[in-house]
């Protein structure tokens, strides 16, 4: 008879799991003697554990890291534990408590990740606590000995509520302080998979969250909106393969070549360093000292100069990537690329005197109209576009496809429409989102990968570099905006503010001990564009870069008439207050390459005569371009319509209730914002007897806040708007800034009393003065919906302007 007697668990060896030191040669004992959870648990581990390290007895993708096999890296090798407690950190994960969770972490999952509605907070029905949660009884009053004597070092409520209270501010961007941001989706229209594997464009209808920030460049975080100077369009795209980030701006093309000259651009234009002045403004020596010896920079000058510099919003702008980007297909073939962002608000501008006065009136004019945009649900739309050619059509363009003070004309690669980008949703929080979001270029994705532009190159480096400071380390990543939807999974560890709990003992790879995990994708992962490059190790410029005037001269000849003058006239501006005669001699003599006319038109306005050109850099022949309709502003009147215009309509006792009422309405259903102003808040009583409430003062809302104004009929309201210098001047500015006028029975009076001429210098009549007899307004209504949904009426303007 066989011995049936059952053979004891072996217990060799058990002291060594028990120990966190060497172990016998033998195979692990079956039991570490107890009944107790977590040994058993321990032991699991331990067993599963070395079974893993065994099932990868050597490095199988280690050959493929050498010569032409690295040109397709292999996937990591990788091997199933046994138990999910292989890749535990200790066998103690299964106790659970409120605070360290269940014990049990799902498989591969990085929670930190997840929406953002993991770090919402709500503190409806809440008492008030201390940072550890400890309920405070008496938020008005620090612990003193005596209610007269001093306050005791022990007050930790105190203390912690002043010591964080004192470390709220964070350093400011570098450049690109001052900015807004909002929530949204980018939609492809198509799959462009013929050209990219960047995730958005993988289908027809996909959807990518997005988070966009807009920004002025040389002013502070606390500056004003409307001043002139390009403005950031920065995207950032969560995709399933991480996050992509558009870093652009709402100018086509940039100040310098070569990311050398950054800091040097950036100091020139901020205050200068003796007494700090001026403000966000580029009116000033060192600036046109700078650009003025840095003749690459004319073609931006332009930009600047132009309405371009002073958007009347930020949903009515482009959006640029600036530099040549490339795409990748899936089979690795690459072709070129330029992103271009189109507001189907069309593109709009503010004029120069209304900017300048909108500083002082509401110094968050852009971020306002973006917020209540939003908040109102019209919500702002882009399409992207993108301009595709290969490396062969490149080398045939008479400029450099690396030169970041080059664009490509759309006539010469159209634009190809490839989705909407919609804003749809306001932050919660504007630190914890818009101030604290890190755009970096080197944010990219499988299927987008960069050119050889110098420009770009250095902002590769920079934007990561300087999160670090700004953000307080190198973990900004994990600050919930800017963490990836994607799985986020690496041997990167530590470091200030370490948000992730990596469960495990491996934080290297290769490894066995893990599983081999987390391995690297090989083919599926990101992989760079294998340009070919021979070439000497070298400082310097492409000779085509040295063709510093074609392109300036292209946008200016693009231009209407009311654009060039605008322009020659923010010259004039800028120049003027530089205090160095011989700078703005310097400026003029690069624009006496760009146009004579505008040299001749500035040179006027700075009562001197226009000097030699400056000497030009190339020497090869000079390309020529034909007018680009597309870069002009009045190109893209939108589609949109007059939704989101806000409108005044004056109203003061005597008033046509009716009139106000029926257009209020026909405006409000239109999506126009319109509004009510008299000369104090409180109900006005109308012609009529019915009472209109005043909604804001002439005062608190003056005009260059407006994109039209409505003076209904009131022969009772009239002496009291005659006598009034706020709205005389009301009407006045919206005179001068070439904005919608509607004028019904006796307000046209008015017109007299503030010097507004009723018709454009010309003689013909201002399509955007409209008046109308009491009570018959219909179509003056609807020619006042058309100039409001239109560009501003510039034939109005003269230099100097009449009213
Ligand atoms: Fe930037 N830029 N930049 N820039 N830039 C920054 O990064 C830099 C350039 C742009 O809303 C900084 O996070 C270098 C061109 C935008 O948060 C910094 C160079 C374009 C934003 C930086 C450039 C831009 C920035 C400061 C030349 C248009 C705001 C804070 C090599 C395509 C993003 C920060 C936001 C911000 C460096 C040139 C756009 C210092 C070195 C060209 C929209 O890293």
């Amino acid at each position: 008879m066989p011995n049936k007697k059952k053979q004891p668990a072996s217990i060799a060896g058990a002291g060594s799991i028990l120990s966190t030191v060497s172990g016998p040669s033998a195979a692990p004992p079956d039991t570490l003697g107890g009944k107790d959870a977590i040994q058993d648990r321990l032991l699991e581990k331990t067993v599963a554990s070395q079974a893993l390290a065994a099932a990868i007895p050597n490095n199988p993708t280690k050959a493929g890291e050498y010569g032409e096999a690295a040109r397709a890296p292999q996937p990591g090798a990788t091997a199933q534990p046994a138990s999910n407690a292989a890749g535990g950190s200790t066998s103690t994960e299964i106790l659970d408590s409120p605070k360290v969770g269940n014990g049990q972490p799902a498989p591969g999952v990085n929670a930190t990740i997840g929406s953002l509605d993991r770090v919402r907070a709500d503190a409806s029905g809440q008492v008030l606590t201390t940072n550890q949660g400890v309920p405070i009884a008496d938020n008005q009053n620090s612990l003193k000995v005596g209610l007269r004597g001093p306050t005791a070092m022990e007050d930790f409520i105190l203390r912690e509520k002043l010591t964080h209270f004192d470390h709220e501010r964070i350093p400011e961007r570098v450049v690109h302080a001052r900015g807004s941001a909002a929530h949204g989706y980018f939609e492809a229209y198509e799959a462009l998979t013929d050209v990219t594997r960047a995730a958005p464009f993988a289908e027809a209808g996909k959807r990518t969250p997005v988070f966009v920030r807009f920004s002025t460049v040389a002013g502070e975080r606390g500056s004003s909106d409307t001043v002139r100077d390009a403005r950031g369009f920065a995207v950032k795209f969560y995709t399933e393969e991480g996050n992509w980030d558009l870093v652009g701006n709402n100018i086509p093309v940039f100040f310098i070549q070569d990311a050398m000259k950054f800091p040097d651009l950036v100091h020139a234009v901020k205050p200068e360093p003796h007494h700090g002045m001026p403000q966000a403004a580029s009116a000033h020596d060192t600036f046109w000292d700078f650009v003025s010896l840095m003749p690459e920079s004319t073609h931006m000058l332009l930009w600047a100069m132009s309405d371009r510099g002073i958007p009347r919003s930020y949903r009515t702008m482009q959006g640029f990537g600036v530099h040549t980007f490339r795409l990748v297909n899936a089979a690795g073939e690459s072709v070129f690329c330029k992103f271009h962002w189109t507001p189907l608000a069309g593109t709009h501008s503010l004029v120069w005197d209304e900017a300048a006065k909108i500083s002082g009136a509401d110094a968050d004019f852009h971020r306002r109209d973006l917020w209540e945009a939003i908040e109102g649900g019209s919500f702002p739309e882009y399409e992207l576009g993108l301009q595709i050619f290969t490396e062969t059509d490149a080398d045939a363009f008479d400029f450099d496809v690396l030169d970041a003070t080059k664009l490509v004309p759309e006539e010469l690669v159209p634009l190809r429409p490839v989705g909407k980008l919609v804003l749809n949703r306001n932050p919660d929080n504007f630190f914890a989102e818009t101030e604290q979001v890190a755009f970096c270029t080197a944010h990219i994705v499988p299927g987008i990968d960069f050119s050889n532009d110098p420009l770009l190159q250095g902002r590769i480096h920079s934007y990561l570099d300087t999160q670090i400071s700004r953000l307080g380390g190198a973990n900004f990543h994990e600050i919930p905006i800017n963490s990836s939807i994607s799985s986020v999974s690496n041997n990167q560890r530590d470091g200030m503010h370490r948000q992730t709990i990596n469960r495990g003992r491996v934080n290297y790879e290769p490894n066995s001990l893990g599983g081999g995990c987390p391995f690297q994708a090989g083919a599926k992962g990101f992989t760079s564009f294998p340009q070919p490059i021979a070439e000497d190790k070298v400082r310097g410029k492409p000779e085509l870069f040295a063709d510093h005037y074609s392109q300036a001269r292209l946008f200016w000849e693009s231009q209407t008439p009311a654009e060039k003058q605008h322009i020659a006239a923010a010259f004039r501006f800028e120049l003027t207050r530089v205090q160095t005669v011989a700078i703005r001699q310097r400026v003029v003599s690069m624009l006496a390459n760009v146009n004579p006319v505008l040299a001749e038109a500035v040179a006027a306005g700075l009562g001197i005569e226009v000097p030699e050109p400056m000497p030009l850099a190339s020497s090869l022949p000079i390309p020529e371009y034909a007018p680009s309709p597309a870069l002009s502003l009045l190109h893209r009147p939108g589609e949109t319509g007059i939704k989101t215009r806000k409108v005044a309509i004056l109203v003061a006792p005597g008033v046509d209730g009716d009139a106000v009422r029926a257009i209020h309405a026909d405006l409000l259903a239109e999506g126009a914002v319109p509004r009510l102003v008299g000369s104090m808040l409180g109900g006005v009583a109308a012609a009529d007897g019915s009472t209109l409430d005043v909604e804001i003062t002439l005062e608190a809302g003056p005009a260059v806040l407006y994109d039209a104004i409505i003076i209904p009929n009131g022969e009772a309201a009239l002496p009291a708007w005659l006598r009034d210098a706020h709205v005389l001047d009301f009407l006045r500015q919206q005179y001068r800034h070439c904005k919608p006028i509607l004028l019904l029975g006796e307000a046209v009076s008015l017109l007299a009393k503030a010097g507004v001429p009723e018709a454009l210098p010309d003689g013909s009549p201002d399509p955007s003065l409209i008046t109308a007899e009491a009570g018959e307004y219909t179509e003056a209504l609807a020619a006042f919906k058309t100039a409001l949904a239109g560009h501003r009426s510039f034939a109005r303007e003269s230099d100097p302007p009449v009213v």
